[in-house]
């Protein structure tokens, strides 16, 4: 097993299921010292049980991503326990909701976009200081649905396609400054609850047909084939790539 992350602090924002969970997996067995943040604390508590079974070093903080004032506190804390610098920020916390524009609820277009958009600016917001002072890299989470249209997910395909706008920003005022920002955009990724739920709201055998049509591929994805490509965003390997929008989708956005 490589040591790509050995002596490195990693911040990973939904740590507690799917995708991040794995992936601050993945960063621990590779050496770094992780935290996981969520807003599910029985998760959290059952992540960190497996994570520190591994021998992962590895800390918990409870915290929703769209509240700016426990974001500033948490990441203060997270900070300080890793002695003031923090190497890598994965902002993976998302939502999805379901609906065209004529019928997705305020409430609901509001939180989608406060947990994915607004929760990755606010956590990128208060890593960005401590990162600045030892370089730093930060891979956000866009999708494929930040890229085409998805049938009914407007407020979920707007977030995401913001998400890609801000990693492309971001990685232009601060590439300068050691920072390297990209994002990651996965197509259907089945084995996580986010991927039941949306798989979930029609698997008769002609829905699951008509999406799986959309993956030249001919399947769906999984999440360490995501945590592979956030991984090589992650590490040094990855010296010259800024601003990317990475899809990982078995050529979805490619048809
Ligand atoms: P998941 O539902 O398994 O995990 C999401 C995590 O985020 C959960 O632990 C949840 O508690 C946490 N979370 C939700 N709201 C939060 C908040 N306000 N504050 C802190 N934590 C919060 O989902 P999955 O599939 O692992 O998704 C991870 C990311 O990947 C999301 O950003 C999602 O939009 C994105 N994505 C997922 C795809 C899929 O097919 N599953 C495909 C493309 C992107
Ligand atoms: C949830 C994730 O961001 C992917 S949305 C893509 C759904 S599908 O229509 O390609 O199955």
């Amino acid at each position: 097993m490589s040591n790509r992350f050995a002596g490195k602090h990693a911040a990973i924002t939904g740590g507690a299921n799917g995708m991040g969970f794995e992936i601050a997996r993945r960063l621990g067995i590779e050496g770094a010292r992780v935290a996981i943040i969520d807003i599910d604390e029985a998760a959290l508590t059952n992540a960190t049980n497996i994570l520190r079974a591994d021998a992962i070093d590895v800390k918990a903080y409870l915290l929703d991503v769209t509240d700016p004032d426990n974001v500033a506190l948490i990441f203060a804390q997270l900070i300080e326990h890793f002695s003031g610098t923090l190497d890598i920020l994965v902002n993976n916390a998302g939502i999805a909701d379901f609906g065209s524009v004529e019928n997705t609820e305020t409430e609901a277009w509001n939180r989608v976009l406060a947990v994915n958009l607004t929760g990755t600016y606010l956590c990128s917001k208060s890593a960005i200081p401590a990162m600045k002072k030892t370089g730093g890299t930060i891979i956000n989470f866009g999708s494929v649905a930040g890229v085409v249209g998805i049938a009914n997910m407007a407020a979920y395909c707007a977030s995401k396609a913001a998400v890609i706008g801000l990693t492309k920003q971001m990685a232009v005022d601060y590439i300068r400054q050691g920072i390297r920002v990209n994002c990651i955009c996965p197509g259907m990724i089945a084995d996580t609850d986010m991927g039941r739920q949306i798989l979930g709201t029609d698997s008769s055998d002609l829905a699951m047909n008509l999406r799986l049509s959309k993956y030249p591929i001919g399947r769906f994805g999984k999440s360490e084939e995501i945590t592979a490509a956030v991984l090589f965003l992650a590490s040094d390997e990855a010296s010259f790539v800024c601003g990317s929008a990475f899809t990982v989708d078995g050529g979805m956005t490619a048809l």
